[in-house]
């Protein structure tokens, strides 16, 4: 066996080693799993996933605090539907974690892949009114649309809106890309009950910076959700990110939100610089028609992309945010 591979082959069974080490064992966690033990085989959401705990949550609503089998290859993440049995009034261990729809990963610190949540089919982009950061927004866009998933943005605080001309200008190519954008405040609780009815029986993550109010939405959405938001933080003085772990919670009305951790950075995953045009809306009718066919958009006669800036088809900041996002991304992705 040529010895290349002899290395591949040892270092994905030290991957996977590594892996089943960190995973939660059952035994570790204090929950008994002797076979006489354990209930019969039930189904479960994952709705929240800590140290050594996962929170499992029954059809009927109840909560469960499970370790996992040993022999299960992935770690169940919020969002997981899986099948649970009973050690216990209180706790179970989760046998197997169901085909996922859909999976949701972003690169974490030490080149590390981090899964943020399974079985997801909205992802909702909370930016602040008075602190609308575009680079980041248009980097979740471009991650939605490779993995398929429907973005929906939502401007928060609009109570604190200092200058709406500007916020305007800066979201007008939005909507006419075909992405819905609501203008809520979830401390004066206004226009929340259009966003709450575009995420019936959806199962929808809140991403964002961290303050933006993404928590505070949920909290008003499902008023026992008492998820942790930056004010009961600052009691604690622990820094400023509230939201430590993503959450899932169910919405009266049908559906589930996941909160997740606010983010300075959104890396994107899986995705290589020669696909970055085709997956932002309003700059894929315009490929190809460029002169060169390597064209770089930067400063190369015959641009398609900058002569639909000049004529107002597609807005500057989003051929700049473009550039910004192709310089970030590196030709060919180090995760495959
Ligand atoms: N003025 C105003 N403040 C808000 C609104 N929504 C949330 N806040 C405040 O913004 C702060 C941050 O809110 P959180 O809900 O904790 O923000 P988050 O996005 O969950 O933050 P992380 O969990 O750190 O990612 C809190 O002090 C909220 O009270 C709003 O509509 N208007
Ligand atoms: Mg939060
Ligand atoms: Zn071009």
């Amino acid at each position: 066996m040529p010895r290349k591979i002899r290395e591949k082959q040892l270092s994905l069974q030290q991957m996977a080693r590594m892996r089943a080490a960190r995973r939660p064992r059952a035994t570790d966690a204090g929950i008994p799993i002797d076979a006489e033990s354990l209930g019969p085989e039930e189904e479960g959401r994952v709705v929240a996933h800590f140290g050594l705990n996962i929170e499992v949550e029954t059809e009927t609503r109840e909560r469960f605090r499970c370790a996992v089998r040993e022999s299960l290859l992935d770690d169940p993440v919020c969002g997981d539907r899986v099948v649970w049995r009973r050690v216990g009034a209180e706790q179970g261990v989760i046998v197997s974690v169901h085909a996922r729809q859909s999976v949701l990963r972003r690169p974490g610190p030490y080149q590390r892949l981090l899964t943020m949540a399974a079985n997801v089919d909205r992802i909702v982009v909370v930016s602040a009114a008075a602190t609308f950061n575009t680079g980041l927004v248009d980097r979740y866009l471009v991650a939605a649309q490779k993995v398929g998933i429907e973005p929906i943005l939502v401007i928060n605080k609009i109570d604190r809106m200092t200058d709406a001309a500007t916020l305007e200008a800066a979201l007008w190519p939005y909507p006419r890309m075909g992405y819905s954008l609501f203008w809520v405040s979830a401390l004066q609780d206004s226009g929340m009950a259009h966003l709450e009815e575009a995420l019936r029986d959806r199962t929808a993550i809140f991403v964002g910076e961290s303050g933006v109010g993404k928590s505070s939405l949920i909290n008003r959405m499902v008023p026992d959700a008492c998820s942790r938001t930056a004010e009961v933080h600052a009691a604690t003085g622990l820094g400023r990110h509230a939201t430590t772990t993503a959450r899932l919670h169910r919405l009266a009305g049908g559906g589930f939100l996941i909160d997740s951790p606010g983010v300075r950075e959104f890396g994107l995953h899986g995705v290589i610089r020669e696909e970055i045009p085709g997956l932002m809306r309003d700059m894929a009718p315009c490929l190809g028609q460029c002169r060169f066919k390597d064209c770089r958009h930067l400063h190369e006669p015959d641009c398609a992309l900058r002569t639909a800036v000049e004529t107002g088809k597609i807005a500057a900041a989003r051929l700049e945010s473009m550039r910004r996002i192709l310089e970030s991304v590196p030709p060919r992705n180090p995760y495959f």
